[in-house]
Formats: C-alpha cells, sequence, structure tokens
C-alpha cells in the first residue's frame, strides 16, 4: 500500500470554514476562520487560500467539503438561511485556479459521512451519517458507496408541521440561538449549552426539544434506509448532553425500528478527512487511466 499524499481539505461550513493539511487520517497542519456573512464564494475562497498561502507546495490535490449542493463543480444552495451562496457558483474551477492543482469538491455531510465510514464509528457497514450543525446535513454509504446529489440532505425534509420550512429551521443551531434570544439577548448555540450546563430551564428546554425533533428525524431515517448505525456529528450533535438526549427520545421506540446512534469518532475532522480520501482515490484513477 503506498504512502498517503498530503491533500489540502477545505471544509466551509454556515459558521466557519477549515482548511487542513491531511496525509491519510494524519491532520498535518490546519487553519480555522468565520465563514464571511458578506460578499461572495470567490472572497470567501480567496481570503482562505490568502491566509494560507504558505502552504503552497505541500499538497498535490484539493478536496472541498461544502454546505450546499455540489453537482458537477457547481456549488449552490438548498437553504439561504444556512449559507447564501448565489446558483451555480463555479467551484472546482475557482479553487483550480487558486490553488492550481487538482480539486475534487463535494458537500460536507457527504464527505464527513465517506470519512467516518471508511475511518471512523461507520465500521466500513452500510450508514448513515447525521450533521446537526448550522444547518442539518447527512449522507448515506450503502453497499460502500457514497450517495450523491440531494441523498442525505435530511435538513431540506419538508412536514405537516412547517410545510414551507426545511426541517432544520426548527432544530438546528440557528433555531436553538433563535429560541434562545427573547432570555438571553445575542446568545448563539454554544452559549444555549453553557446555559443548560449552568442549570437555565430555558436553555435545557429549547435543547430538550432540538433532540426531540432529531429523535423523529433518525426514526424516520430508520425506516427509510434501515441502516445498521447512524453516526451523529456537527457541533450541536457532539455538544455535551444532545447524543444522549435523542437517545432518550428512541427509549420507547420498539427495538427493530429504534437507530443505533453513535458518535462521530473523527469529530469536527470527519469532513477534511473524508473529502481528503475522495480527492486522493480520483488522483490515483486518473494516474491509472493515462
Ligand atoms: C443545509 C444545506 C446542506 C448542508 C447542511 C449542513 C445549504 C447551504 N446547506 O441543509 O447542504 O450539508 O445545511 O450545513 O443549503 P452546515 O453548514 O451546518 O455544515
Amino acid at each position: 500500500m503506498s504512502k498517503p499524499r498530503t491533500v489540502l481539505s477545505i471544509d466551509v461550513g454556515g459558521t466557519k470554514m477549515l482548511a487542513a493539511l491531511v496525509r491519510g487520517t494524519e491532520i498535518v497542519d490546519t487553519h480555522r476562520m468565520p465563514t464571511p456573512r458578506e460578499g461572495d464564494p470567490a472572497q470567501w475562497l480567496t481570503a482562505l487560500f490568502g491566509a494560507i498561502a504558505s502552504w503552497r507546495g505541500a499538497y498535490g490535490s484539493v478536496g472541498a467539503a461544502v454546505t450546499g449542493i455540489v453537482d458537477n463543480g457547481q456549488w449552490s444552495a438548498l437553504n439561504r438561511k444556512t449559507l447564501d451562496i448565489p446558483d451555480g457558483f463555479a467551484l472546482t474551477e475557482t479553487i483550480e485556479r487558486l490553488a492550481g492543482v487538482p480539486v475534487l469538491a463535494a458537500n460536507d455531510a457527504h464527505a464527513a459521512a465517506w470519512g467516518e465510514y471508511a475511518f471512523g464509528a461507520g465500521n466500513r457497514e452500510d450508514m448513515v451519517f447525521l450533521t446537526i450543525s448550522t444547518g442539518i446535513g447527512g449522507g448515506v454509504v450503502l453497499n460502500g458507496r457514497l450517495l450523491e446529489g440531494l441523498a442525505g440532505h435530511f435538513g431540506q425534509s419538508r412536514s405537516a408541521e412547517w410545510p414551507d420550512d426545511a426541517l432544520e429551521d426548527h432544530i438546528s443551531g440557528h433555531w436553538i440561538a433563535r429560541q434562545a434570544a427573547p432570555h438571553q439577548s445575542g446568545a448563539t448555540a454554544r452559549d444555549v449549552f453553557s446555559a443548560a450546563r449552568d442549570g437555565h430551564d430555558f436553555a435545557r428546554r429549547i435543547i430538550a426539544t432540538s433532540a426531540e425533533r432529531t429523535a423523529l428525524l433518525c426514526r424516520n431515517i430508520q425506516l427509510s434506509l434501515d441502516p445498521r448505525r447512524i453516526v451523529i456529528g456537527g457541533s450541536i450533535g457532539l455538544a455535551e448532553g444532545y447524543l444522549a438526549a435523542v437517545d432518550r427520545g428512541l427509549e420507547a421506540v420498539p427495538p427493530r425500528l429504534r437507530p443505533s446512534l453513535h458518535a462521530a469518532a473523527l469529530g469536527e475532522n470527519a469532513g477534511v478527512i473524508g473529502i481528503a480520501d475522495l480527492a486522493e482515490r480520483q488522483q490515483n484513477l486518473r494516474e491509472n487511466q493515462r
């Protein structure tokens, strides 16, 4: 087995951007910055590549894991409230111009699903990855294949209760922060978890409601795809006490219908490790076809 080469992975989420030099499952170096809420993706990516200019020459390909849907290298938002991306942004072309090496781009939760399947809590079995973060994303790996396109976009689900809204707008980090505003002005989702840890009832109720709704979503995923595992990731999904609260929401579910929930073993690195492996596989394929 040849030694894995170094890949530049970038993970652009609704709240933060993470750049990492990745070699197999080793994170060699990282750089984090907030995802700008102004400007356009070309400006965001130019700023990120400016911040990691010293890494040029250290990587032979780029993997880009981004919130939103990626179709043939074109990037679009499904929920502009999660991140306001113009339709059909030329993501792969822009990064290839900035980096000067081949690029593979995919949805962030798809990348994380592959990372957890291949190297983490997915145990290389049929699995669904669910990230509860700024939005709610997901990825599905069945028979060793990562489903692409809209597959896994559970946060965009519609329900009879909120037919005009994306489900994530009633569960995720943005929703948690909105619910806390009347109690703690300007609170972020992270502040709500701190307030819950400090015993504030308003915060505990908000988190319990979010977790109950995530438990319902997991039940529906189980009935749709019957995965061996549902691996939970994301800043909310991995926050203290959240996964336990979701599990409590499943206690009354009959065993055959109950999802088996596991915390993402790779944590916030699932996306950068997953997209690095996918980019390396594409690079190897290209080289073998020469
Ligand atoms: C949204 C959607 C998904 C994404 C998910 C988690 C947009 C911009 N994003 O459902 O593609 O995977 O949020 O995104 O439509 P994150 O920013 O919370 O990682």
